[in-house]
């Protein structure tokens, strides 16, 4: 029995003395470093006891041993479950627990709070800092360079990403083998990734963007990554030009539009821009090829369906739309009341089904059977269209979300805390345009007759328990909400009575 995604992806490292990544300030990794250290990192893991199938918790900075941490998972059939770095303690404890995770790995600067939740949950707790130390690399530090890597199958897992509900917590979307690996060689054809290319990766590593979609196809197909801790764009602006191709979410792009140094020179020799996580908008597609000449390629998924459509390479990429489904995905459009399929052209619920369609919420069957169809369609939640040409459009989503610089943000998790303040009557988060993120927190609060909550009251008290991307950036107050006749607030016309908080 073999280890699919380990073979594909790690084990042509292992004799690949060439640089895999580059990283910032110079330096390299070759390929056959970076196989020896998630080897002993398998090896150390395995010596902490882990067994196949546990689960490994990993909220820690990006860095090359970051990467061979997920390689070393793979190697031995841990279940890799990574996690924000902004999360807060409060938030890791939620994931370590509902995970069951044998292990959390976490930066040595937090182990103070980090240790205890892991303590309290009866996990194990090791430490990676972002330059590659902790007590895990110690641990790791004189174990052998090779590693006989642990057969899987390709339904077992090799990942849990958690993904927030719009109504209570978080849910574990289970990502098999064959999930991961195929999605990534259909992605590697698609857009004709080869052992030539040098990807520009400065997403992060805990999502499945940065992770699955950016690292597993360089790693597939024996690219080259320039490794980045994080988004800069002096910095990629500096670094494009040793690229070949870069992903990004929109803000990404609208930062790299704001620098008067991003021109069609630094570009010249780039094949591949791609675009998601968010909508891009057209106005930022066009002014992107009428700047550089490129035509940025813009993809749709989820973190419960890896990628679904994207716009074709060779054909027209078509502004605000995510192209077609990605062979292997069948992608249909139904009445989000009774799921009856809808003809071409009607806007509705995108529904997919294929190779990239997750094996269902960790220990949440319910929340399974009310996501995911038992003829295999997953519902997306998302509101699309396709049109004559087979293009397909997201033009809304049935989901209470905001996606703010890529990285979703659920209103329910925010208006339960805030509820709770003292002074708050209720409250209604919502997203709305903003400059640099797409979409920005907007919380529009209700006191309790004769309060007046200040927002910096507001913020202190959320903070301990709220990562610091979610939290509102604007708090407003208001005497009542718009509710419809069912008594549900009316977002939509909160959205219009704020929409200039950030561009006004
Ligand atoms: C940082 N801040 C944010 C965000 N990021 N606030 C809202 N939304 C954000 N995304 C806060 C910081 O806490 C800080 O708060 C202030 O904004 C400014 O931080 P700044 O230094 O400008 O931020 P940054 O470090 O430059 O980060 C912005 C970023 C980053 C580069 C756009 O958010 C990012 O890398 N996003 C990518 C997300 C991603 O990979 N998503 C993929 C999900 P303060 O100053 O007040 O303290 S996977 C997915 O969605 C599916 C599967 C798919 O299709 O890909
Ligand atoms: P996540 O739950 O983090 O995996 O986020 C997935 C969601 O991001 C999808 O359900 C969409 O709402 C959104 N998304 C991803 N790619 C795009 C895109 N290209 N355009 C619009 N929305 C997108």
């Amino acid at each position: 029995m073999t280890n699919p995604l380990y073979d594909a992806l790690i084990a042509p490292q292992i004799e690949n003395d060439a640089p895999l990544l580059y990283l910032q300030g110079g330096g390299d990794v070759t390929g056959r470093d970076f196989a020896a250290q998630a080897h002993r990192f398998a090896h150390a893991l395995k010596g902490l006891g882990l067994k196949p199938g546990d689960r490994l918790a990993v909220q820690i900075a990006k860095s090359p041993e970051a990467l061979a941490l997920y390689a070393a998972a793979l190697a031995g059939g841990f279940v890799f479950l990574p996690l924000n770095t902004a999360y807060t303690p409060d938030e890791v404890a939620y994931f370590v627990e509902n995970s069951g995770a044998a292990l959390l790995v976490g930066d040595p600067a937090r182990a103070d709070t980090l240790a205890p939740v892991a303590e309290r949950l009866k996990a194990q707790f090791q430490t990676l800092d972002g330059a590659g130390g902790g007590s895990l690399t110690d641990l790791a530090a004189n174990e052998p360079a090779s590693f006989d890597a642990t057969p899987r199958g390709r339904d077992d897992l090799a990942a849990i990403l958690y993904t927030s509900g719009t109504t209570g917590r978080s849910k574990g979307a289970m990502l098999s083998q064959s999930n991961l690996l195929e999605n990534a060689q259909v992605l590697a054809q698609e857009w004709r990734f080869t052992d030539q290319d040098v990807l520009l990766h400065a997403l992060p590593i805990f999502h499945t963007h940065g992770l699955f979609v950016a690292s597993n196809v360089s790693l597939l197909t024996g690219g080259r990554m320039i490794f980045l801790p994080g988004f800069k764009a002096a910095e990629v602006v500096e670094l494009l030009p040793r690229a070949t191709a870069m992903m990004g979410v929109p803000t990404f792009y609208t930062r790299l539009l704001d620098d008067p140094a991003f021109d069609r020179d630094l570009t010249r020799h780039m094949r591949l821009f791609t675009s998601g996580s968010a909508p891009l908008l057209a106005e930022t597609h066009r002014q992107f090829e009428d700047r550089t000449g490129h035509r940025i390629l813009e993809r749709y998924g989820m973190t419960e369906t890896n990628m679904s459509t994207s716009n074709p390479y060779e054909g027209e990429r078509r502004a605000g739309t995510v192209g077609f489904p990605l062979p292997g995905v069948e992608l249909r459009i139904t009445d989000p009341d009774t799921g009856e399929e809808l003809p071409q052209g009607t806007p509705g619920m995108i529904e997919v089904r294929g190779h990239n369609v997750f094996q269902g919420y960790w220990q949440m069957p319910e929340k399974t059977a009310e996501e995911l169809r038992e003829n295999g369609f997953f519902i997306t939640g998302d509101i699309g269209v396709i049109d004559a040409d087979g293009y397909v459009s997201i033009v809304g989503r049935q989901k209470d979300l905001i996606i703010s610089g890529g990285y979703n943000i659920y209103p329910k998790e925010i208006e339960l805390l805030l509820d709770e303040q003292p002074g708050v009557l209720e409250s209604a988060v919502i997203g709305t345009p903003h400059p640099d993120f797409g979409e920005g927190v907007v919380a529009v609060i209700v006191p309790e007759p004769g309060h007046a909550p200040t927002p910096e009251a507001l913020e202190a008290a959320i903070a301990p328990q709220l990562a610091r991307f979610k939290q509102p950036k604007r708090y407003v107050l208001t005497d009542s909400l718009p509710r419809n006749t069912m008594g549900k607030v009316q977002k939509n016309l909160l959205r219009e009575e704020y929409k200039n908080s950030f561009t006004g």
